[in-house]
């Protein structure tokens, strides 16, 4: 995403050593007409994170063991048409606070976009975009309400574990037969081979990972529970979400690279920041469930 939506980036493996699921609240499957299809994680221990410097300091890292719970992950992005279900039904009115870019032009909040509007054509079977941070929590309260379940956002740490375990471009060689990506310089969309789409493609257009999961990789970016921090110090290594000592606590992470990035953006360790409060033409999300119950355990 341009490179000003922040300032930061990264990259890094990890093995993923498989242990027994704790699936409390896993499902692998539609629980209710309103649910969304999950898949299953099994839970394990990864080497999160790597130290880079992109001439701004070091970020990042250091790269260090979390071990994860078994969690469910929703096996697409959250489309268009599921979150206008969520706006008919509730008469929430989300921030219009939509940051774009034209040819040439830095990032902008342009107020003529919005989740039904983004400012180009879009079917109910592509994932949403322009929402916050904070419009992803008012979808999620409302649809644990609708169904009793109690969805929520993936942890940065669940997030990057799928991302090394999936297999799929996990050393940030996308290419766009695996998934829909942008140019390869700075900025826009792009369609090539496999890829035939300059804004966002329909969910699951491309093949799974080893999970099952869809789009991790580009579409569009999805936000992440945690607060922004620039590095893992005094992070949770549990597999749960920062929610505390960040140095930007406004700010939340977003992760995976969109259909107007080029692969470089696509690597596991690869995140930045988004205000809570704004949206982007290029950033949706994607729910968890299950076990991500914050222990004591910190870096
Ligand atoms: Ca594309
Ligand atoms: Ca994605």
């Amino acid at each position: 995403m341009k490179t000003h939506l922040a300032i930061l980036a990264a990259l890094g493996l990890g093995a993923c050593s498989a242990e027994t699921a704790d699936m409390a609240g896993a499902k692998g499957a539609n629980e209710c007409a309103d649910c969304p299809e999950m898949i299953a994680i099994p839970g394990g221990t990864f080497e999160m994170g790597e130290t880079v410097d992109y001439g701004y300091g070091e970020m990042d890292g250091p790269r260090h063991d979390v071990t994860v719970p078994g969690f469910a992950l929703a096996k697409y992005e959250v489309t268009r048409g599921e979150y206008g279900r969520f706006i008919a039904d509730s008469g929430y009115v989300p921030e219009r606070k939509c940051n774009a870019y034209k040819e040439d032009t830095k990032w902008y909040i342009d107020p003529e976009r919005s989740w039904d509007a983004p400012g180009f054509e879009q079917k109910d079977d592509e994932p949403v975009v322009c929402i916050s941070w904070n419009d992803t929590q008012a979808y999620i309260g409302w649809l644990n309400q609708k169904t009793g379940q109690n969805y929520r956002l993936p942890s940065e740490a669940e997030w990057e574990y799928v991302a090394v375990g999936g297999g799929l471009g996990a050393s940030g060689q996308i290419t766009h037969d695996e998934a829909n990506i942008g140019k390869e310089k700075c900025c826009g969309g792009l369609a090539s081979g496999k890829d035939r789409w300059v804004y966002p493609a329909p969910v699951g257009s491309f093949p799974a990972d080893r999970f099952g999961l869809h789009d991790i990789r580009g579409n569009v970016w999805e936000w992440q529970a945690d607060c922004y921090h620039v590095n893992y110090d005094g992070a949770p290594v549990d597999g749960s979400a920062r929610a505390k000592g960040c140095d930007s606590p406004e700010h939340r992470a977003v992760r995976g690279g969109s259909y107007g990035d080029a692969a470089e953006f696509m690597r596991p360790t690869f995140r930045l920041p988004g205000p809570r409060g704004e949206g982007y033409f290029t950033v949706g999300f994607r729910l968890a469930s299950g076990k991500a119950s914050p222990k004591a355990g910190t870096r």
